[in-house]
């Protein structure tokens, strides 16, 4: 009744920011992200415990951060209380902590404790439960997350590439991703512009993606970026997720494009910037944004799988 599974973080090149249902966390538009091997969670769940327990790299998580974990398993059918320990493989000093290995890793894990068979199809709706961005950390690869699960489009090896996540800042961010996307899509007069842009978007990285067009999907992402962030800004009461920093890096990312190296930006809800570019070019774009003041910290991440299970005990059978 015990196993431990690992997921990757991802950063989507096409964003998900807008809910068409807040209850089951479906996307307005579709997006595609990919997953990044430096950024590992391990997360290993505990059957039968006397009640529910979630500690996260040794903190003992919120009531909220539990029901969704809860969630996640009620939606799978696990009725046994469950202590579920998770550990992030990166600085989450820096704000790196990402609910999206977290969900995903804990969905694989539970399941294979509970000594359920599921594919990844419905690991991904599970995992999409305690957060949306989790559907696409199970596949891995490239993923395209549209309505209840996402699937691997192209795997980690398609395209080479790299992403500088350059750490601008830390701490938990002001507004989180469930309440900024929520606030974009009631008052941001830009929000419906927005997700049509998305509509546009994904079809179009999808075919840059086939082209193995790294100059292209990148330009793209940097725009898609940018735009979410426009929506943001443009809510009420505006949602500034950037640090000096976050500025200081998207200048010297467009630097570096005018002397010839090829980088791109893009920006989560939150203040760090990871930078797009070819491994070969990996060192130099590193450089330049640890060069910018206030940068704390730059992982240079490449392309990763799925989630997976690693480890499960002798005594949980198939049901
Ligand atoms: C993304 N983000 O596509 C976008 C870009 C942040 C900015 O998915 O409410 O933590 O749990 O579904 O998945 C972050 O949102 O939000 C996110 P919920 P989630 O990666």
């Amino acid at each position: 009744m015990k196993a431990t599974a690992v997921a990757h973080a991802n950063i989507a090149l096409v964003k998900y920011w807008g809910k068409r249902d807040e209850a089951l966390l479906l996307p307005e538009a579709g997006s595609l992200s990919v997953a990044l091997d430096r950024l590992l969670t391990t997360t290993t769940v505990e059957l039968g415990a006397p009640e529910d327990s979630l500690l996260i790299d040794g903190r003992k998580a919120s009531d909220a951060e539990l029901r969704r974990a809860r969630a996640v398993l009620d939606a799978a059918g696990i009725r046994d209380r469950a202590r579920i320990e998770s550990r992030n493989d990166f600085p989450t000093a820096a704000g790196l902590a990402s609910s999206a290995s977290g969900f995903a890793a804990l969905a694989a894990a539970a399941c294979a404790a509970a000594g359920q068979r599921r594919g990844e199809r419905e690991l991904s709706a599970l995992a999409r439960l305690g957060s949306g961005s989790a559907a696409r950390s199970v596949p891995g690869g490239w993923a395209v997350w549209e309505d209840r699960d996402a699937a691997q489009v192209a795997s980690p090896d398609h395209l080479p590439m790299r992403l500088v996540v350059a750490v601008c800042g830390e701490g938990p961010k002001p507004v989180g991703s469930r309440e900024g996307m929520k606030r974009s899509r009631e008052t941001s007069p830009y929000h419906a512009a927005w997700i049509e842009q998305c509509r546009r978007d994904l079809p179009e990285a999808l075919r840059l993606l086939r082209a193995r067009d790294l100059a292209g999907l990148g330009a793209l992402a940097e725009r898609n970026a940018m735009r979410m962030h426009a929506d943001s800004l443009a809510a009420d009461p505006p949602l500034l997720y950037w640090e000096p920093a976050t500025v200081g890096c998207l200048h010297a990312v467009r630097r570096l494009r005018e002397q010839g190296t090829g980088a791109w930006s893009t920006i989560d809800a939150g203040p760090h910037v990871a930078a797009l570019c070819a491994p070969e070019d990996a060192p130099r774009v590193e450089a330049a944004l640890r060069s910018v003041p206030g940068v704390r910290d730059a992982l240079v991440c490449a392309p990763a799988g799925g989630a997976r299970v690693v480890e499960r005990s002798s005594d949980a059978r198939p049901r």
